[in-house]
């Protein structure tokens, strides 16, 4: 749809063309519910996918899970893609779904305001004004670059950019190159332009754990079995979810479980490293998945190269022509490349949603901390979904599972008000608590808040506000259906609606007999 012909109106309007906006837009149309429309900043479906174009940038969870379960793809060729197939993958399912003309691009979310009066969103767009009975945001948790907070960043006089917003038209061949940050985009990187640039220093805060690369190229008898015999892919896909499933526990329960992991990480560094300094200098001081656990078999030999330094003084300020660490020393270069990772533990789209009573969902969040019912609701926000909400991140499996699930959640809501004739449904304030004091309760034992590091997982609080601490099925099961006796409803008549559980929400999360069927079936899996 052409950005100059926005409707006055939608039904439901979807925030993002990322996987999760993409798989709103086919869910719903799924349902019978056109009316609806996806706005989208960028030029293109992808969102993350789109943005990062880094030079090694690829998935670190295998394609045959990191991709939708209703569209499964017998191209991939290898079992990491990288990120352009993955763009491929998502542009193609997309002219697949027919659901293209309901998306308008380059067309940004200004501001979007409930009115209690009608029960609508009036969002204010780059391209117009427009009202919606239901917003969905899929604006994704890593869509917003995160520049470092270094005295006299800005005053630096060479090229700088970041790693989600590579800079293809300036040649890096032969420069001198600093890149600040070690997580999962530097190590993807590195080993690329190592061997291309003139010298490259490594400004590393803290030492990731690093484990091999189990990658290879699929054979062409197994991409004629994708291809012929769909059975096969989706017993793969069924295999490596399970498989990543069972570090849940390490991660919740038994960090003592990771010790393989650790073990293969320290043999990683034995393998790609000879210097003991350097050795020492990239060897981490906390527990293994306290931070996420990065996959590359490059890493290390690139760092061991004579071209690289890696630099651990950390930074104290940056100058017209370099970087200088604590020690005073000043290494000048031509090139920063800005690896810092992104906007986190503070979504920047809550900054333009204004909920009941004026209150800005970002000052919300700023008092009570970011949380959400099943990381999808949130209470004061009637009629408002997230899609890759609060807490439902992982550092293990893949992202397009939870989205899936959220993605069906939402729709099923969407249809409930409709059937239902509800113009206004917000979780109840004591529902939203119970689910979030549960959620925070079982994340003290978790190796991110005892694990003994910083991480993007933690707000200034150091609550972690961004991960699920649970098995992802019990995830997709706690949303399978939409909870409305959950939900303070108000029906088109400003009535206030008693709902009656169906069937299906006997799964909801504050039933503990569902709670505690979960912890076993988590504990046994
Ligand atoms: O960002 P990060 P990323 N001075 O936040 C350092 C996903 N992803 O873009 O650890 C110096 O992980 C910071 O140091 P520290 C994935 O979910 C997926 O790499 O905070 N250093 C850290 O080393 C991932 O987790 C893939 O001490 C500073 C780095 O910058 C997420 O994206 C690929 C600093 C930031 O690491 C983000 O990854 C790539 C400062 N002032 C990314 N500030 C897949 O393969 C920050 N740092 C799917």
């Amino acid at each position: 749809m052409d950005s100059t012909n926005l409707p006055e109106h939608v039904r439901v309007l979807v925030v993002g063309a990322g996987f999760g906006g993409l798989a709103m837009a086919i869910k719903l149309d799924e349902a019978g519910e056109r009316d609806f429309l996806v706005i989208e900043r960028g030029p293109d479906v992808g969102g993350t996918w789109r943005d990062n174009t880094y030079p090694g940038a690829a998935c670190d969870v295998p394609s045959q899970l990191y991709s939708y379960s209703f569209a499964p793809n017998p191209k991939w060729s290898r079992s990491f893609s990288p990120q352009p197939e993955i763009q491929a993958y998502i542009q193609e399912v997309a002219e697949r779904s027919g659901t293209l003309d309901r998306f308008v691009f380059e067309t940004n979310m200004d501001e979007a305001v409930w009115d209690e009066e009608s029960h609508h969103w009036r969002v204010r767009t780059s391209a117009g004004e427009i009202t919606a009975e239901v917003l969905v945001s899929a604006a994704g948790a890593l869509s917003d670059p995160k520049a470092p907070d270094i005295e006299g960043f800005d005053s630096f006089e060479g090229e700088v950019f970041h790693s989600a917003r590579w800079n293809h038209d300036h040649d890096l061949a032969g420069k001198r190159v600093a890149i600040i940050g070690t997580g999962a985009s530097s190590i993807q990187i590195v080993p690329e332009i190592a061997p291309v640039v003139g010298h490259l220093d490594v400004y590393q805060r803290t030492a990731p754990w690093v484990i091999p690369r189990n990658d290879r190229d699929y054979t062409r008898l197994e991409k004629l079995a994708f291809k012929h015999v769909p059975k096969i892919q989706s017993v793969y896909r069924r295999a490596i979810y399970w498989g990543r499933e069972m570090y849940v526990p390490a991660f919740t329960r038994q960090p003592k479980l990771a010790l393989p992991a650790k073990k293969m990480a320290l043999a990683n560094i034995r393998k790609g490293i000879s210097d003991p300094e350097l050795r020492a200098k990239v060897t981490p001081d906390y527990q293994i998945g306290c931070k996420r656990i990065l996959i590359s078999n490059t890493w290390y030999p690139a760092l061991d190269r004579d071209n690289v330094e890696l630099v651990t003084g950390g930074i104290t300020k940056v100058t017209p022509s370099g970087i200088v660490t604590k020690d005073g020393t000043e290494r000048d270069v031509d090139v920063i490349i800005v690896a810092t990772g992104f906007h986190t533990t503070d979504l920047p789209i809550a900054g333009q949603i204004t909920g009941r009573g004026g209150v800005r969902l970002a000052d919300h969040f700023a008092e009570h901390g970011m949380q959400a019912y099943k990381g999808t609701t949130v209470n004061g926000y009637p009629n408002l979904f997230f899609v890759v909400g609060p807490n439902t991140g992982l550092g293990h499996s893949s992202m397009v599972f939870m989205i899936e699930s959220q993605a069906d959640y939402i729709t099923d809501a969407v249809s409930h008000l409709k059937t239902h004739g509800v113009v206004s449904a917000e979780p109840k304030p004591e529902i939203q608590k119970a689910f979030t004091d549960d959620l925070q309760k079982r994340m003290q034992r978790t190796v991110w808040s005892a694990g003994g590091c910083a991480s993007w997982y933690l707000d200034d609080h150091g609550r972690n506000v961004t991960l699920w601490p649970r098995a992802t099925f019990t995830f997709r099961r706690l949303l399978s259906s939409f909870d409305a006796e959950s939900y303070e409803l108000v029906a088109n008549d400003d009535v206030r609606v008693q709902s009656v559980p169906r069937a299906t929400d006997i799964t909801s999360n504050d039933n503990p007999a569902n709670v505690a069927d979960h912890d076993k079936e988590e504990a046994t899996a």
